[in-house]
């Protein structure tokens, strides 16, 4: 029988409730060479955690899994969009259970068709509730699931979800308001989850600048997800570096 890998990055999350983020790379967006010239930059001011994965694949994951892994030491986990995004060269996986929709498939479906591969495997799987939030426009991953998101002013709503995504034993909240979001989760939704549960709060979707960045970390994320503004400005990447570090140093630990 193979053993689940100890969940290293989880317990690293959650023994120490520092400020981290992700950098999200879709591999369709990237050429050899602007993943090439990102993970030159990523080995620099490296985020905490690579996270590969897309609404829709073209390309197959893997081969950008095996890349990545060849040139970064951070993690590198899954964020599957469907269940064909799986690997075994993966340091692990954020096991998504789409708890704003009412999809069976995105609830349970995927699973029972992904488990025996995962467990195989043996990489980490982090049960992570998976909460979209409206941002006034539709997004790939509102189409691809079927699924309608938590409305964008409704927070009773989102921390009731959030309530019961913790009470059914998901180790991570995340709060996603759709890659290339014109407006990210809101700052108070956001405050009030956190306040509600125990459990790391996750939010990506929509944040672009540093700015928004530190706003979303003082509402109470443990971690920001970042994808469309670092394939459109590489750079930025130290900025945000930057930001966690100087939150890191200055502010209490929570946890
Ligand atoms: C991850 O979908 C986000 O939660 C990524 O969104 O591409 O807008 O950063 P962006």
């Amino acid at each position: 029988m193979v053993l689940q890998k100890m969940s290293t990055f989880y317990q690293d999350i959650v023994s120490n409730r520092k400020k981290r983020f992700a950098l999200l790379i879709d591999p369709d967006k990237h050429s050899k060479a602007s993943l090439s010239h990102l993970i030159s930059l990523v080995n620099v001011t490296p985020p905490d955690i690579l996270l590969v994965g897309g609404s829709l694949l073209f390309n197959p994951i893997e081969d950008t899994i095996i890349y990545l892994k060849e040139h970064v030491s951070i993690p590198v986990f899954i964020f599957p969009g469907d269940v064909s995004q799986l690997s075994d060269k993966a340091d692990g996986i954020f096991l998504l259970s789409l708890i704003s929709g009412r999809n069976a498939e995105f609830l349970i479906g995927n699973h029972v068709i992904a488990a025996p591969r995962l467990k195989q495997s043996g990489i980490e799987v982090i049960p992570t509730a998976y909460m979209l939030i409206e941002n006034g426009h539709s997004t790939s991953v509102e189409y691809m699931s079927n699924t309608k998101p938590i409305p964008y002013g409704k927070t009773d709503l989102a921390v009731a979800t959030a309530l019961a995504g913790e009470l059914l034993g998901l180790k991570l909240i995340y709060l996603e308001a759709g890659s290339g979001a014109a407006k990210s989760v809101g700052l108070d939704m956001i405050n009030e989850i956190q306040k509600a549960v125990n459990v790391p709060v996750v939010v990506g979707g929509g944040i672009r600048s540093v700015e928004d960045a530190e706003k979303t970390f003082d509402a109470g994320a443990d971690l920001i997800v970042i994808g469309t503004a670092l394939e459109e400005y590489p750079e930025q990447l130290k900025e945000f570096a930057n930001l966690r570090n100087r939150l890191n140093s200055t502010s209490p630990l929570r946890g």
